[in-house]
């Protein structure tokens, strides 16, 4: 379809789109508004915002865009780290990342049983990832969530975290909620070994005890993989999310008319969450067969590899398909 799309008459406004939305927090609406605006490229969007910076310090005329108008400052932040950002991480720089976010909380929580994971393309298995996605909790059974904000002040201190573009607010008093940040970091020279290493885009996630299996499954993806297996827990009866597994009915409703889309689901929870202590639990409750991280992919060499396992299973027979597990429906 994309292909088709590029060769049609409105390929070329594709294409410079498509170049645009690699800015960070760039979609689709702010690619249209720059194209609307007559700029083709991400080096045009830079010189614009120059241009305007340099307009608005020598004139007080309000009517001038400003950058402010043109991006939003995580968009700018965006902008200025566009080709540190483009680079893929390797497996041991994610490493290197998540061993300083480790070292700050075990020093912020003066102990060091406070559960810290990376997840993502890192925990599925793959050689680089895009960024690094960090999920905290401190299993400690008072169910409270542990607070990011001093670990975050500490690494800014540090040096290591160098943009901010989102974040946390306080835990709630009763717990129970997530906190949720994202920034740019960048590992210290000294800490690589006296080699200079790129920005790069950290997401950090505080979450409750109770919640560390959903969380742990949610964001360890991949994002179609996880469309799935909710697709899978909506046609159960179930919603599945980062904040558990819940039995639901879902009503079709008209939407009002300020919103594009005209139905919504409306969903009626009809029970609590299922409590689940591991990511095995999940896939059991809802009747599948357990699957590791590396194989949670919609990339066929990993089907393919999924089959051969199964195949060894049965013994070279090349069964079926295993739909096993406990309790399937
Ligand atoms: P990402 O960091 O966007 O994806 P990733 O880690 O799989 O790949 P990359 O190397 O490019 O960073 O998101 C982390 C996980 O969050 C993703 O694997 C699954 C989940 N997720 C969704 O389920 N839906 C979404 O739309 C997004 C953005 C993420
Ligand atoms: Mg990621």
């Amino acid at each position: 379809r994309k292909e088709q799309l590029m060769a049609g008459p409105n390929g070329e406004q594709l294409r410079i789109m498509t170049e645009l939305q690699e800015i960070w927090g760039v979609g689709k609406k702010k690619a249209q508004k720059l194209y609307n605006l007559g700029l083709r490229s991400i080096e045009d969007v830079r010189k614009r915002i120059h241009l305007d910076s340099s307009n608005s310090s020598n004139s007080s005329n309000s009517e001038t865009t400003n950058q402010k108008c043109l991006l939003t400052t995580g968009q700018l932040i965006g902008l200025n780290r566009h080709e540190d950002l483009q680079e893929r991480i390797p497996r041991k720089e994610v490493e290197m990342i998540t061993s300083i976010v480790r070292d700050a909380v075990n020093k912020v929580a003066g102990r060091n049983n406070i559960l810290v994971e990376t997840c993502g393309s890192y925990r599925r298995g793959n050689k680089s990832s895009g960024d690094v996605d960090v999920l905290i909790s401190d299993p400690t059974p008072s169910g409270t969530t542990f607070d990011l904000r001093n670990v975050l002040n500490k690494l800014r201190e540090d040096d290591f975290l160098t943009d901010d573009l989102s974040h946390p607010g306080a835990p709630s008093v009763e717990g129970g909620k997530r906190q949720s940040y994202m920034g740019v970091c960048k590992v210290p020279i000294e800490k690589n070994h006296g080699n200079e290493t790129f920005h790069r885009r950290i997401d950090v996630k505080s979450f409750p005890h109770t919640l560390w299996s959903y969380a742990l499954l949610y964001f360890t993806g991949s994002d179609h993989f996880n469309r799935s297996m909710r697709l899978w827990a909506k046609k159960l009866g179930w919603t599945l999310s980062d904040k558990g597994l819940s039995p639901v009915i879902r009503q079709r409703q008209k939407r009002d008319s300020s919103t594009t889309y005209q139905y919504q689901d409306d969903k009626v929870w009809t029970g609590d969450s299922l409590e689940c202590n591991s990511e095995e639990e999940i896939f059991h409750a809802l009747g599948l067969v357990y699957v590791t991280p590396p194989m949670r992919t919609s990339d066929p060499s990993a089907m393919k590899m999924v089959k051969l396992v199964q195949e060894d299973e049965d013994g070279g027979s090349g069964g079926s398909g295993g739909s096993g597990g406990s309790g399937g429906s």
